[in-house]
């Protein structure tokens, strides 16, 4: 497989699934999942704090069911893909 950014988004979604299946349903983030993921798989987990983490996961829930889906997700990846984009253009 040549193609940098079909990789990139399998990654994205494979990653979703690996931390989606550990507990509750199979398809949505619970708390605790989300933040393992944000802790082990984001450069900035290690220097959020649990309320600072709190608080996203509650923007991110926008239909409020404490759980963040496929695409609560997307649009927190689409919210980081910006701020990468900030910071690359220096
Ligand atoms: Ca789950
Ligand atoms: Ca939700």
């Amino acid at each position: 497989m040549a193609c940098p950014l079909d990789q990139a988004i399998c990654l994205l979604v494979s990653t979703f699934h690996k931390y989606s299946g550990r507990e509750g349903d199979r398809n949505t983030l619970s708390k605790r999942e989300l933040k393992e993921l944000i802790q082990k798989e984001l450069a900035i987990g290690s220097k959020l704090q649990d309320a600072e983490i709190a608080k996203l996961m509650d923007e991110l829930d926008r239909n409020k069911d404490q759980e963040v889906n496929f695409q609560e997700y997307v649009t927190f990846l689409g919210a980081l893909a910006m701020i990468y984009s900030e910071a690359l253009k220096g």
